[in-house]
């Protein structure tokens, strides 16, 4: 069959661009307190509540685990939501603030990506304010405009693992998913890149070291840097050092890990 050649870099945000879950955690403990309640997400809990994906989702499903008998207001879907707001503002703060640094070859290979003509996507669950908080602190130039797409929140119906956002994507770029290459860092976000059709590379953090890759094009430590090479952890083709645009289309032409 002949193979499709790759044209687009889908990216994923909370985890993939930067180290950004921790951040998220503290944001909703700071929005709890604001709220005069005693909940408080360690990283262990919020390790395990990372199963489901979107703030608002995550704060409903908190409850039905962990506080069943906790009376939610008339109003529940307000009152989630009015805390997940307050959760947003002091995440783009923290942001702002210029906490978070971008994870190791994010910005090189964003650049190297450009260089060899490679469309250029954000694809993510995040609330919108969270990106641009992000694109705009973290990057040493302007990114915004590098991005053809920036897809997030709950524009679509679904959020990850459903493919809601990978297709929505596809659809604004015009591009077949195995023209593609996802980058994500966690289960749900190869689950929903996969369900849409897209095969993906996994860079892992300390959230997600430990879940499982199969299916994923190849399993890493990070993008790598000069100086901080990058390891295989999972799959056959391992890069020279570094992911660069080069070796993106080397791993477009494999097959998927069993
Ligand atoms: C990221 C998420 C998000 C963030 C919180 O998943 O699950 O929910 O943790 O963001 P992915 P909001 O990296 O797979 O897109 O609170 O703004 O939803
Ligand atoms: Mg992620």
């Amino acid at each position: 069959m002949e193979q499709t050649e790759l044209q687009a870099l889908l990216l994923d945000v909370d985890g993939t661009l930067a180290d950004t879950e921790d951040i998220h955690r503290q944001a909703f403990n700071a929005a709890f307190a604001e709220a005069g309640l005693d909940w408080e997400w360690d990283p262990a809990l919020y390790g395990e509540l990372l199963a489901v994906t979107g703030g608002k989702e995550r704060i409903r499903y908190y409850l039905q685990r962990n506080r069943p008998d906790f009376q939610l207001p008339a109003d529940g879907d307000g009152f989630i939501a009015g805390l997940h707001a307050s959760k947003t503002r002091f995440y783009v703060d923290a942001l702002a603030s210029g906490a978070v640094p971008l994870r190791p070859g994010v910005e090189r290979l964003l650049h190297d990506a450009r260089e060899a003509g490679l469309r250029l996507a954000i694809v993510t669950t995040t609330t919108p304010d969270n990106v641009t908080a992000l694109l705009e602190h973290s990057f040493s130039v302007p990114v915004t405009d590098w991005f053809e797409v920036i897809a997030a929140g709950g524009i679509v119906p679904n959020k990850k693992p459903a493919p809601d956002i990978y297709d929505y994507t596809l659809q604004q770029m015009e591009l077949s998913p195995a023209a593609c290459i996802a980058i994500e860092d966690s289960l749900n976000g190869l689950l929903s890149a996969r369900a849409a059709g897209v095969d993906a590379l996994i860079t892992v953090n300390p959230y997600t070291a430990q879940q499982d890759f199969d299916g994923a094009l190849a399993v890493l430590d990070h993008l790598g840097e000069p100086g901080m090479p990058c390891s295989l952890l999972a799959g056959s083709c391992a890069p020279d050092n570094m992911v660069d645009a080069a070796y993106l289309v080397e791993l477009h032409r494999q097959p998927a890990l069993a």
